[in-house]
């Protein structure tokens, strides 16, 4: 009853209602054994007296688990539209706690099959690869927490469906320590009778973030090669073959399918790619997506595999004694982020490759905030997730990172086994990293001093007090907070920050653009900031910053908060 005035509400691209699979439900007698043990109450709704309240989640949702007519909602990855409007206040109330729950609409998701199709997105040239019918075969793993019921089967099924089972060796589940009970009471059985003999389910003794519960997966793997996936994808036709085939091809190689998005909304998912290549910043060890432009696409051709920078962390392959020899994961990293970074710039620094193939598509479910508890502050966790990363591969260049932290790197545990093994395996520099795999990035000069930039006679600070470049600048007292008064003293004599420096303009000191001839200052033995080659010192009198001749006082002399020792 319940279902079908909801399914009234849905709406799909081809301007279909009352899905023929949710009226097939309608039919479908709820499997009486769940009632008995499970249903505790008898709740009226709408003068049908009901017993549900207690519904086992895998007979609230029994009627998704078939393969729907191609009508159906959702099917070939049409979006579900729902009017939230025109729902009843209970189903609105529903349909809200579970936009909650997910950050993204399980109430949609739960009207589509987990079964449903996808259409065959591949370039053409792609469907005429063949591959040899001697493929390794993969273990997946797929860890998830407190992932919904509906997505995380069809993210089961959309690989049994779409792959050849002689190529899968097992699906790992990964449940890393969810508190939704089903997960805990129904998960197992159901698979142990859809699973066409391939799903197993572990779990985490406590919640232990997503790198160690791919560790966990990793340590019950027993396939030749590895794929990692997210518990809220949709796999394409033809998605696996290319990804094994060049592992197979070259143990070294990491290979990453096209990531497509599924809509938080309506979980359309129509093969709309987001992004081509991997990269990342720096001064916050954000990972970012880079889109090629038709010519340099062209130039990558159709179905020839391109290299990557970085990776997106979530979906790849990799031979699984070359996973086990190049260090897995960092193992000290907590719940989410930076694993992704770290295992880019180990592959290609210790003489692997990243790829993605154009061949392989994968849809993933972006939502734009994370649904699950993360127990420590979210910022800590990625700072430490990112210090670790840094402290380990990025040599010198690790500064950037830390100056915008001011140097507060929180507690990051011992990273001395992450080090060894970056010597047992001769890994290269970050610096050759960079120069090869990101020639075009832009990095800002590297730092000998940074901090406040504090004058010995009255401790007073450089402050740009807020201004933009091409204004004069002024001292404050110091407040010791980074800020405003944070400045770098570069190897090329530049005082900047971001992208403005300070110069001496007829003895006045302004704050320019970098990009136009600026002065290059000396920080002498005596603590003077003097004008390179000159007599000219950089000279506080009062609040006034002026470029005099040097005098040797104590209003010319400046300490910085910090020498950065490389
Ligand atoms: C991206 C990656 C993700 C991971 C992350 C950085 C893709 C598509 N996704 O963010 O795989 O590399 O960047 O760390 O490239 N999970 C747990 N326990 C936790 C938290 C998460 O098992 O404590 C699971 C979660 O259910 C999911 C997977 O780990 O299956 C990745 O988490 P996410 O989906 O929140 O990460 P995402 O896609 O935002
Ligand atoms: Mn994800």
């Amino acid at each position: 009853v319940n279902r079908n005035s909801e399914s009234q509400q849905i709406q799909n691209s081809s301007g279909f209602k009352s899905p023929a699979i949710a009226r097939d439900h309608e039919k479908q007698p709820i499997n009486s054994k769940y009632l008995v043990q499970r249903n505790s109450s008898i709740v009226k709704e709408k003068n049908t007296t009901l017993v549900s309240v207690k519904v086992s989640e895998r007979d609230r949702l029994r009627h998704l688990e078939k393969l729907a007519p191609p009508d159906a909602p959702g099917e070939f990855g049409n979006p579900v539209q729902i009017d939230r409007r025109k729902l009843s206040p209970e189903q609105q109330k529903r349909y809200d706690e579970l936009f909650k729950r997910n950050s993204f609409n399980q109430y949609a998701s739960d009207m589509i099959s987990v079964h449903r199709r996808l259409p065959d997105i591949r370039n053409p040239s792609c469907k005429q690869e063949t591959y040899p019918e001697n493929l390794p075969s993969t273990s997946i793993i797929i860890c998830f927490h407190n992932e919904a019921w509906s997505v995380l089967l069809r993210t089961v099924h959309s690989i049994l469906n779409r792959s050849p089972l002689h190529l899968i060796h097992e699906i790992l589940l990964v449940d890393d320590f969810s508190d939704l009970e089903f997960l805990k009471t129904e998960l197992d059985e159901y698979l142990a009778e859809n699973g066409k003999g391939k799903v197993r389910v572990v779990r985490t003794p406590k919640r232990e973030g997503l790198i160690r519960a791919r560790l966990l997966g990793y340590g019950e793997a027993t396939g030749e090669i590895l794929t990692f996936l997210d518990s809220h994808i949709e796999c394409f036709p033809g998605w696996l073959e290319p990804l094994l085939a060049r592992v197979a091809e070259n143990h070294t190689r990491v290979v990453a399918p096209v990531i497509d998005m599924i809509s938080d909304r309506s979980l359309a998912c129509g093969g709309n790619e987001i992004g081509n290549l991997g990269t990342f910043e720096i001064a916050n060890m954000g990972f970012n997506w880079l889109t090629l432009n038709k010519t340099e696409k062209a130039k990558h051709g159709q179905s020839e595999p391109w290299k990557t920078p970085t990776i997106a962390g979530g979906l790849f392959s990799m031979n699984r004694a070359y996973f086990t020899k190049m260090g897995t994961y960092d193992h000290g990293m907590d719940i989410w982020g930076g694993e992704n970074l770290e295992i880019s710039f180990r592959v290609w620094m210790c003489g692997g490759s990243l790829e993605i193939h154009p061949c392989s598509h994968v849809a993933h479910l972006f939502r734009s905030m994370s649904p699950y508890k993360w127990g420590k502050s979210f910022r800590d966790i990625l700072r430490k997730n990112a210090v670790r990363t840094a402290e380990v591969w990025m040599d010198e260049y690790k500064h950037i990172y830390y100056e915008r932290l001011n140097y507060d790197l929180g507690d990051f545990g011992d990273v001395t086994d992450r080090k060894d093994l970056r010597n047992r395996l001769g890994c290269k520099s970050f610096g050759w990293y960079l120069k090869t795999m990101l020639p075009d990035m832009k990095l800002p000069e590297t730092a000998l001093y940074s901090g406040e930039v504090r004058n010995m006679e009255k401790g007073m600070c450089l402050d740009t007090m807020g201004t933009t470049a091409g204004n004069k600048f002024q001292a404050i007292p110091c407040h010791h907070q980074g800020g405003n008064q944070f400045f770098r003293f570069t190897v090329n004599g530049h005082i900047e920050r971001d992208s403005a420096c300070l110069t001496d303009q007829d003895g006045s000191l302004l704050y320019v653009l970098c990009k136009r001839n600026v002065t290059k200052w000396e920080y002498t033995q005596e603590k003077e900031i003097r004008v390179q080659n000159t007599d000219k010192c950089l000279t506080l009198s009062s609040r006034t910053l002026s470029v005099l001749p040097c005098n040797n006082g104590l209003n010319q002399k400046w300490t910085w908060t910090r020498k950065i020792n490389k």
